[in-house]
């Protein structure tokens, strides 16, 4: 008989149980309350294998020999030297002395964004701020590579950003009033899989299932049919991809043109809609923004926009914006275009009525919204207000000491002289790759902490080996997921990997600030003391009742108080002058006094359809594709990437880039052909795969593909971002504009083999 453990864990895609015998991972059951567990949990043992993990503390040879003046040129492929625990942390905190010394420490750039363990106390990133704001602080980054553009308008028009972060109309009260439901974008179980903090439950299916049996009339606007559940018989719209503002306005002109807008509402509840109103009719600029001026743009039928304008005004409506819209460039306006229609219809504030962004974009987005506190690591105070837009990171390396623009305030690039990154992975997720490696010649140092050895971590100087959650104690939550979530240690550490506390422990220790860094807890005092902490919350504010920390540990999970059937701005709408929003006129903001007041021609004074640098509609682009860059579905980011879920959706050895047969065929590809993906900034191979599923003139190439690049020649392994756009999506937002990118494609004869295989045997050759 074996004696196999049963050990409750948690990841970004969901709670489970891992079976362990004797330190191997034998199998992994879903979270029995669960209605929709995600197969990546089948991948996690992947973690447990040694072939793309960093088993000891790594110093590249030529940094090791000149230190700071080293050539930043031979980052990714000089050789590492193993170096002992104790000689890493000394070089490291002698480095972020060194330079808070000499140069000050926003030259400490700590950003470090990223994804990380879903674990709350190791949270990589929040470790080392912590870590840094005890020396003098660093250099971070606000908003997220997932939403920038989007959380920045929203919170100049509706004084915050909770509509887009599951603050808007739960989905629960959708199912039960919503009559028609337009879905621009993606309500998707392949996104909704997964949730930043792990989730107990994963509810999507549950409220769309509800949604087809009451028959409510869905549309989706999207450029792919399969970005809804095929059983919801949704009518779909195939846009143009990044023209989803000019749909809006043009159904928002229909509506003031059929006199059918709100006036009670927009005079009450909103400022600035003269402005607006003047746009859609044209009086301020001599085009009027109708149905055939929206489908001129679109691609759309006319017909089929002037029927939707009616619906919206007919029946108690719905608009639904996933979070990738505003991934483009001037991607705030379709978000500030779909309140604005909203607005003329009327509904906001009515149950099932308005508009709500980024539901399903993550599984916590629209589901019942926890009220109590969630379990986080605390990153203390900052010690010096030094940030930059997070997507502007190859800008700020390029141009030290020059200015740029966010949220209409003017600030300047430091001097990034040390880079330090725990638990990101830039050579995955930021866009323009090759931009960003000259960029990253340019600083003195880079450290980088991960259990793997990532393209990022291949390009560092010092490489310090994290353990993965599934080696140390850890607890799981968000205020987004119904369960606060144990995830106990399933195997011993790989190698001579660290967990994350303890690596910047002892680099703390070295710093002289270790007793404030971990305040004397160890890591299940911490642990204990992070639960205590949202469980006497939840009593003292909420009367709710959680167990004691045993017995939480012991069942591996508690289930946090909720507040479900939610209708955004109800009492806002009720009685605007007692409950003001918290933005320039204590109301909607549908014309703004101060983008007016700032003339930005790339977010104007109202919503606006500007077109994009790069669209199908561009003069040029007859023979270009546009290349969406979505979520991938077997695996999280660029994380296991080989483990089973993700190898199913990769073919003939890398990602498969889907197209439309059409287009194909004027290129001479065919299904399971390797292609060859370029433009002006990169060339990448992908396996084609051939769907009527989406609209002509776009092709999808999934995120996350680990970066294998040869000396010459095309990047091997199919990863997008070797060919996307690296600009701020306007002067406001400066978020990342990963979809909007045209490229060309063409049928490549021969296959150099699997991109996995070269990766790994890169690697061996960096280290031998
Ligand atoms: N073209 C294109 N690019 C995109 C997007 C797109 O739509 N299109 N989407 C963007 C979005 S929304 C996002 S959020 C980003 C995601 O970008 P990232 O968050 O950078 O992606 P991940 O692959 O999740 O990287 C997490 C890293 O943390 C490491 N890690 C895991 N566990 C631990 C741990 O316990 N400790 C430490 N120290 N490290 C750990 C993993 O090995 C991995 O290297 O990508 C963005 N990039
Ligand atoms: N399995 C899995 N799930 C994930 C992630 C993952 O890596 N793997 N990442 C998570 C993260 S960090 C985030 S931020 C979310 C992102 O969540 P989203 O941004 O919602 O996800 P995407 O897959 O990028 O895009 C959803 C769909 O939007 C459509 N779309 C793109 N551009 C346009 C456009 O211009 N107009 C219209 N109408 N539609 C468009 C595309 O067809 C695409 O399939 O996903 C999360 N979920
Ligand atoms: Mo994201």
């Amino acid at each position: 008989m074996s004696n196999v453990r049963r050990v409750p864990h948690c990841s970004h895609w969901g709670a489970y149980t891992i079976l362990v015998d004797d330190n191997r991972i034998v199998g992994v059951e879903p979270f029995g309350p669960d209605p929709a567990p995600s197969p990546i949990i089948h991948s996690v043992a992947e973690w447990t294998k040694s072939d793309r993990r960093v088993l000891q503390p790594l110093v590249r040879q030529g940094w090791l020999e000149d230190r700071g003046a080293s050539d930043g040129r031979k980052r990714g492929s000089d050789r590492f030297v193993p170096v002992s625990w104790d000689e890493a942390t000394t070089l490291v905190s002698d480095e972020i002395s060194r330079v808070a010394r000499d140069y000050g420490n926003a030259s400490i750039f700590a950003g470090s964004y990223g994804w990380t363990s879903c674990g709350r106390f190791h949270h990589a990133s929040t470790l080392l701020k912590r870590m840094l704001n005890l020396v003098g602080g660093y250099t971070g980054h606000v908003d997220t590579y997932s939403i920038a553009a989007g959380p920045v308008i929203l919170r100049h028009t509706l004084g915050n950003e909770s509509a887009c972060g599951g603050g808007a109309n739960t989905l629960d009260n959708i199912a039960e009033h919503t009559e028609t439901l337009v879905v621009f974008g993606a309500m998707s179980p392949r996104t909704s899989q997964s949730e930043a903090g792990g989730i107990g439950t994963h509810q999507l299916e549950t409220h769309l299932r509800r949604i087809a049996e009451r028959r409510v009339k869905v549309v989706l606007v999207s450029p792919l049919r399969d970005d809804l559940p095929d059983w919801l018989n949704a009518e779909w719209m195939p846009i143009r991809p990044n023209t989803d503002a000019a749909l809006m306005l043009g159904l928002a002109g229909e509506i003031v043109a059929a006199g059918r807008h709100d006036r009670d509402f927009l005079d009450r509840c909103t400022s600035g809609a003269d402005t607006l109103l003047s746009y859609l009719t044209g009086t301020q600029d001599g085009v009027v923004k109708d149905a055939g001026w929206a489908a001129e743009i679109t691609g759309l039928d006319a017909t089929a926009i002037r029927t939707l304008a009616a619906q919206l005004v007919d029946s108690r409506s719905m608009l639904t914006v996933s979070w990738s819209l505003q991934r483009a460039h001037h991607g705030e306006q379709p978000f500030w275009a779909a309140l604005g229609l909203a607005a003329m219809i009327g509904q906001i504030g009515l149950p099932g009525g308005g508009v709500g962004y980024g539901y399903g974009s993550l599984g916590g987005v629209g589901a019942p919204i926890q009220t109590g506190k969630s379990p986080a690591m605390s990153r203390g105070m900052d010690a010096i207000r030094s940030f930059i837009p997070v997507a502007r990171v190859t800008d700020m390396l390029l141009n030290p000491g020059t200015p740029f623009t966010y949220q209409g305030e003017t600030r300047n690039y430091p001097d990034a002289r040390l880079v330090y990154w725990a638990g990101g992975n830039p050579f995955h997720h930021h866009q323009d790759l090759n931009r960003l490696s000259e960029a990253w010649t340019r600083p003195e140092t880079i450290i980088v902490q991960d259990p793997m050895m990532t393209a990022t971590a291949r390009r560092a100087d010092i490489i310090l080996p994290a353990s993965t959650s599934l080696e140390r104690n850890d607890l799981a939550g968000n205020r987004r997921s119904d369960y606060i979530l144990a995830m106990h240690q399933a195997v011993a550490p790989m190698g001579q990997a660290l967990s994350d506390f303890e690596i910047f422990s002892r680099i703390s220790e070295k710093l002289g600030v270790r007793a404030d860094f971990d305040e004397g807890r160890d890591e299940m005092g911490w642990v204990r003391h992070l639960y205590d902490l949202s469980r006497t919350d939840v009593r003292e504010r909420l009367d709710f009742d959680m167990p004691d920390f045993n017995t939480f540990w012991e069942q591996g999970f508690a289930a946090c108080p909720t507040q479900h059937n939610h209708t955004y701005l109800a009492n806002f709408r009720a009685d605007p002058q007692a409950a003001p929003l918290a933005t320039e006129s204590g109301r909607i903001v549908l014309g703004s006094a101060a983008l007016a007041q700032l003339g930005y021609d790339d977010c104007r004074a109202h919503p606006a359809w500007i077109p994009p640098a790069e669209w199908l509609g561009a003069p040029g682009a007859s023979d270009a594709l546009h290349l969406l860059s979505h979520q991938p579905k077997g695996r999280l980011h660029s994380q296991l990437e080989t483990g089973p879920s993700s190898r199913e959706e990769k073919r003939n050895g890398r990602e498969q880039v889907r197209l439309n047969p059409d287009d194909a065929t004027t290129r001479g590809i065919t299904d399971g052909q390797t292609v060859r993906l370029w433009n002006d900034r990169g060339a990448c191979l992908a396996t084609a795969r051939l769907t009527a599923d989406q609209r002509p003139g776009v092709a999808v190439l999934p995120t996350g593909a680990w970066l294998t690049e040869q000396a010459e020649g095309p990047e091997l392994a199919g990863n997008p971002n070797v060919l996307t756009l690296d600009v701020g999506t306007s002067q406001f937002g400066q978020g990342c504009s990963a979809q909007t990118c045209l490229v060309r494609i063409a049928p490549h004869d021969d296959n150099p083999g699997d991109a996995i295989e070269i990766y790994q045997a890169q690697l061996t050759a960096l280290l031998t």
